[in-house]
């Protein structure tokens, strides 16, 4: 047991280092990158949209990338906006990495582009440890998901910069706590913001681009208590290093390879599967590319 956590901490770790030349790169170019998190289905993909066609409307240089297991479903919806949009598709892996991360944007992220926005694999666990060079580190949560839910993933809500409430058109519907979630929030990451977001109705349409922007023009972010090492050694799951699917809670229901850190950990990433559809479907914005290693 030992040994496994010596190995996730050492994945991390290797991780860390990944990402922070990557944000150290994106940086020097005025880049700067928001990693949002959340379940399946929480609406990060239709907020996004949103704020990328605002972005276009204010003239700032945008471009997304979006992972998913298996579709590419998300950049399709994404690339409405006209910005640059990218499509990652992780067959089966349940977060990113930064490692990935810089190879998914070498010879595609725009020079000029100010804010690169990532939509995580949707769930709430494996993608909660990866540092993907990030600046802007955002969760998001519906209001139909229940106020609890920063309690039950302290690590995702815990390392967040940003909380975004989202769906608040149909808080009153689901008798959505605003005080209990904000509580629960405060609990696992005191300081932190948490604004109140429906993608339907506009409200808080923009706080995304303008956190985003602020953080960078050298306004820092929100410093959360927890180090992002502090998790490894609380939670046995959801760092599968091997192809995992994720369900809407963030468990992974492994192929034989997740959860296993004993190994190398890159004999289960390449498995002569090609989902690389680069140049393959029609809309000129998306690109989509299968998870390599
Ligand atoms: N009522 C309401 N539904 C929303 C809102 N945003 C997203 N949805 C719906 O929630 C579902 C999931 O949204 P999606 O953006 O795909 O979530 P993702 O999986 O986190 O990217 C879709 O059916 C959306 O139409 C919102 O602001 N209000
Ligand atoms: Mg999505």
């Amino acid at each position: 047991m030992c040994r496994v956590v010596d190995l996730r901490q050492a994945v991390l770790a290797k991780n860390d280092e990944a990402a922070q030349v990557l944000r150290t790169e994106l940086t020097a170019r005025g880049t700067t990158v928001v990693n949002l998190l959340s379940s399946p289905g929480s609406g990060k993909t239709a907020l996004l949209e949103r704020e990328l066609l605002l972005a276009r409307e204010r003239g700032v240089a945008v471009a997304a990338l979006t992972a998913d297991l298996a579709t590419e479903n998300d950049a399709l919806r994404l690339a409405r906006s006209g910005v640059p949009v990218k499509q990652v598709l992780t067959d089966g892996l349940c977060h990113l990495e930064a490692a990935m991360l810089g190879r998914h944007l070498d010879g595609w992220l725009p020079g000029d582009t100010r804010l690169l926005f990532v939509e995580n694999v949707g769930n709430l666990v494996c993608p909660a440890g990866y540092d993907l060079g990030e600046s802007l580190r955002v969760v998001l949560a519906s209001v139909t998901e229940g106020e609890d839910k920063p309690l039950k993933y302290p690590t995702a809500f815990g390392l967040a910069q940003l909380v975004v409430v989202t769906k608040t058109d149909i808080a009153r519907a689901v008798e959505f706590d605003e005080a209990a979630f904000r509580a629960n929030v405060e609990q696992v990451n005191p300081g932190v913001e948490v604004v109140l977001t429906s993608a339907r109705a506009g409200e808080g349409l923009g706080v995304l681009l303008d956190r985003a922007l602020a953080v960078g023009a050298g306004g820092g972010a929100h410093a959360p208590v927890m180090a992002r090492q502090q998790h490894a050694e609380a939670h046995g799951h959801g760092h599968g290093h091997g192809h995992a699917h994720a369900d809407a809670h963030g468990h992974s229901h492994g192929h034989g390879h997740d959860h296993d850190h004993d190994d190398d950990h890159d004999h289960a990433r390449d498995e002569g599967h090609d989902h690389d559809h680069d140049g393959d479907h029609e809309h000129p914005h998306v690109q989509t590319v299968a998870q390599t290693r």
